[in-house]
């Protein structure tokens, strides 16, 4: 089968966002009156709950059990809020896409390969990532959005994915996901998903297991890649090539 279409996950895959995340979320707790805040550490380890609504939920629920009312009477607002705090770090520019992410999608729409964005996360986060980062027309680059409010469930369940798919009208045979977690990964795989593996900052441990190849980014010209397992890389960064060639020999 032709290779057909790329699929994006966001967070960590199209950029190192999730610091950003974790200080809009900390802001948030603030402004709201809820006294604590995520360190780097407490929050790596919340990442193994996916959205952000149902991370605070999970936290909340465990960390401070006699909270939960209140914070349930106040979580869509400050979701919200934290969501704007977050657009207003992407804003700000501290958080660069990952190294080859923008050349190989710009590659992708010369060559009119389809594209397609699977997050737990929210449109809005997609928005302001794609419009910010990307290009300002960058949203629309991407026809097929599987997201917090298109998708109900979240990874590890594939069903971001086949959503996506559904939308491009492809089957999984015809396109490749890229992803920065093992449970990101994990939903791609289950989707029947062939997956390009880069664990981002706060992952660097999981597990790759299932992964087409695994490196440590997608590289640039001028910065190579590492490469870490999989099907072998011809180049010191990620082509439109190489990406033909392992979708033909993942296809067997
Ligand atoms: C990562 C997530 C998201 C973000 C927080 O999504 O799990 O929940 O951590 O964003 P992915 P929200 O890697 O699938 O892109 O608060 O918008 O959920
Ligand atoms: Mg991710």
């Amino acid at each position: 089968m032709e290779l057909k279409a790329l699929i994006f996950d966001v967070d960590g895959t199209l950029a190192e966002t999730e610091e950003g995340h974790r200080l809009a979320f900390n802001a948030a707790f603030e402004k709201f009156g809820f006294d604590w805040q995520w360190s780097p550490s407490v929050y790596q380890g919340l990442l193994q709950v996916t959205g952000g609504k149902e991370r605070m939920r999970h936290y909340v629920s465990t960390a401070f059990p006699d909270q939960t009312d209140r914070f349930e009477e106040n979580i869509v607002e400050l979701h919200q809020y934290k969501q704007e705090r977050y657009a207003e770090i992407i804003k700000g520019g501290e958080i660069q896409l990952r190294p080859g992410i923008k050349r190989l999608i710009l590659e992708a729409r010369q060559a009119n390969l389809k594209l397609g964005i699977a997050t737990t996360s929210t449109m809005l986060s997609i928005k302001t990532l794609t419009t910010s980062l990307m290009d300002e027309k960058a949203f629309d680059w991407f026809p097929a959005k599987g997201c917090a409010e298109t998708v109900p469930s979240r990874k590890p369940d594939p069903e971001v994915y086949n959503y996506v798919l559904r939308e491009l009208d492809i089957g999984p045979e015809e396109a490749i996901a890229f992803e920065d977690s093992h449970i990101g990964l994990t939903a791609a795989r289950a989707a029947q998903l062939a997956t390009v593996f880069c664990p981002s900052r706060y992952l660097p441990g999981d597990s790759s297991e299932g992964a087409m190849v695994v490196l440590s980014n997608l590289g640039e010209p001028d910065k190579p890649s590492d490469y870490l397992a999989g099907l072998k890389m011809e180049n010191t960064h990620v082509t439109l090539a190489d990406l033909r060639s392992w979708h033909s020999q993942a296809q067997g």
